[in-house]
């Protein structure tokens, strides 16, 4: 398989970090082959980078074209730069990219989440370089997310394309995250892994750091820093095992980060530097507890969208510097990066801010026939075709590959979600998905626990693959989708069903990844109507009293963290109002029954 190592960018002694974005030329390719790279884009039409093209643009063909787009920007290299190595690096692009530097192809990246980079020496010029990304929004039952994807022809013949979305969030595309052209010498520090041993008991933890060099140094350099930057200990060689006494823990809301810095010597000299941002924290699944750091630890949150208005999925740091502070007053700990790895930086802050994340990859929509009835989908699972009808493995091997390779480090990845509400009720869904978990436990240099997250349909009695989950993770709309209107029987249903899972699975800790109801902000109703904001209330409140009954139940993220948008249709209007938030993040009366809630209950040592 490829490597896809990703370091992120940073500027250090030995390597500077150029940006790229702003605002770029952009032009729909129709007919489909008409524009190339070979001259420059010929278009009055303007692009913001990072962002989604959707919601820039009041035009609605624009918005709704499914095919290809092309996005070019100018840029020049300083002088002083071009001895070194030059990377160019999309932090995403949503979903498939060819990106053309001066006319010449220097990467090609399939995949909307994860970032890719390619070494572009050879394709520069002396003065201005032109920097040209073609790219398509089109899904299918080879990609990830998966599309219903259809292609017709219009009058002249051109290839018209159509996608429908296999899942209830908008298919936004574009450079969603930075565009960035980094230097670092030839001699070069290519990755970073490290892995916390830790004592609990003596307050000492051992640093495996195993780095990656692209050429050669004589010496490489690890050293380990505290939050004041004062080296704690230090080695060398691209194998090290460091000690740190009196070792600072990151605990959930409350993280401490290290940092290690590795330097790459030749002849005594500093060739290169980077450091790695690190927590030491330990994670151990037993006894159907979810500890942190020989705790047991609870899951307060969400399950969220990366989702803003006009930015789409783009990256939005205010809004994620947002979302953090009013989880944290909400007395939340955790969420779920819903439907897909979220950005770098998202990943850094939530290291920085003690949130604690289950990482998911975008294997979303593995579940023919997509839609809200799942009263009528509860017949028929043993018949479901979706095994045999999906393409989807090697996406699926390529997304956990890129996920783990880009976030094997962070301390707030506690969990890897490999999937959400696939067909795992389907006849074929253990032999499609025994592999990815061997393929993502072998991969995690940290070992750690793996889930997937499970659609309704998937009950005890229904469910083919729970064996190969370390947590059982539960989708459940009761009170919504089934009963919708109809609360008396919540409590009961959610808990015989919670209780027929511990006695089935003793050993693994359950938790719930969704539960919730739309809800228009402002709607009230004195008689507890769907889509009021006391339903909304309601439903969480009957939902909790089962929760606290179940010993192994160690978690609750709801859905969903805000209102978001979604393709149309006749159950949502201008998108999935479940939020807890409105999109614009106003709180909706729940909040502060969940605040109340939340804030009593501890991270650590809720269910012992
Ligand atoms: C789900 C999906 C999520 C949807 C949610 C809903 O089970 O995982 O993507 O948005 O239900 O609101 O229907």
């Amino acid at each position: 398989m490829e490597e896809f190592i990703l370091l992120y960018p940073i500027t250090t002694h030995s390597r500077v970090v150029l940006n790229l974005d702003g605002v770029w030329k952009f032009k729909v390719e129709e007919p489909v082959g008409s524009i190339t790279a070979a001259t420059p884009l010929q278009t009055t039409e303007v692009m913001a980078v990072p962002a989604s093209f959707n919601d820039q643009t009041d035009n609605p063909q624009l918005r709704e074209h499914n095919g290809y787009f092309w996005y070019e920007t100018n840029f020049e290299v300083a002088d002083l730069l071009k001895t070194q190595r030059l990377v160019l690096r999309f932090g995403s692009v949503t979903h498939e990219a060819w990106v053309y530097v001066n006319g010449t192809e220097v990467a090609h990246h399939k995949g909307g989440f994860t970032p890719f980079e390619a070494e572009v020496n050879d394709a520069l010029v002396d003065g201005t370089n032109r920097l040209s990304v073609r790219l398509s929004n089109l899904l299918d039952y080879t990609t990830l997310p998966v599309g219903n994807f259809t292609e017709t022809t219009d009058d002249a013949g051109n290839p018209q394309y159509s996608v429908d979305e296999n899942f209830d969030f908008y298919n936004y595309a574009g450079i969603h995250r930075p565009v960035k052209l980094y230097s670092t010498p030839h001699d070069y520090i290519k990755d970073v892994t490290v892995v916390p041993d830790i004592d609990l008991a003596h307050q000492q933890a051992t640093i495996h750091l195993t780095t990656e060099v692209g050429g050669t140094f004589d010496t490489v350099q690890v050293t380990i820093l505290d939050e004041q930057h004062h080296p704690v200990a230090q080695g060398t060689g691209t194998d090290a095992s460091l000690t740190i006494d009196n070792v600072h823990l990151w605990q959930p809301l409350n993280a401490y980060l290290y940092t290690a810095q590795i330097t790459g010597l030749r002849d005594g000299q500093v060739v290169d530097t980077y450091e790695e941002p690190f927590g030491v924290r330990q994670i151990e699944v037993t006894n159907g507890q979810f500890k942190i750091n020989g705790a047991p630890f609870y899951f307060k949150g969400f399950g969220k969208h990366e989702d803003t208005y006009v930015n789409g999925k783009g990256l939005n740091e205010a809004y994620n510097v947002l979302d953090i502070k009013l989880m944290k007053s909400m007395g939340a700990n955790s969420f779920r990066t819903s439907h897909y790895p979220y950005s770098d930086e998202m990943m850094r802050l939530c290291d920085r801010e003690g949130i604690v994340v289950i990482d998911e990859t975008p294997a979303v929509g593995l579940m023919l026939n997509f839609n809200f009835d799942i009263e009528n989908k509860m017949d028929g699972l043993n018949k479901d075709q979706t095994w045999s009808t999906l393409k989807t493995t090697a996406a699926h091997r390529q997304v956990i590959q890129e996920m783990i390779d880009r976030d094997k480090n962070h301390a707030c990845v506690v969990m890897w979600s490999i999937s959400n509400e696939s067909a795992h009720y389907a006849p074929g869904a253990h032999d499609y998905f025994a592999p990815l978990f061997d393929l993502a436990r072998q991969l995690d240099p940290q070992k750690r626990p793996c889930t997937y997250v499970a659609i309704m349909m998937t009950l005890p009695e229904t469910d083919r693959c729970t064996d190969l989950v370390d947590v059982i993770s539960l989708n459940r709309y009761y009170g919504w989708y089934l009963n919708n209107g109809d609360l008396s029987d919540v409590t009961k249903t959610v808990q015989d069903e919670l209780e027929q899972w511990q006695a089935k699975y003793p050993d693994k800790p359950i938790i719930y990844t969704e539960y919730g109801a739309d809800t228009i902000a402002g709607v009230h109703s004195p008689y507890n109507e769907p889509f009021s904001e006391e339903y909304q209330v309601d439903y969480y409140k009957q939902y909790s009293t089962a929760f606290d009954r179940v010993p192994h139940f160690v978690g609750e993220q709801v859905w969903n963290f805000a209102d978001f948008q979604t393709k149309f249709g006749i159950q949502r209007v201008q998108g999935n109002k479940k939020g807890l938030f409105t999109r614009s993040r106003e709180p909706k009366m729940v909040v502060h029954y969940l605040s109340e809630r939340w804030n009593n209950i501890p991270n650590q040592g809720y269910k012992k």
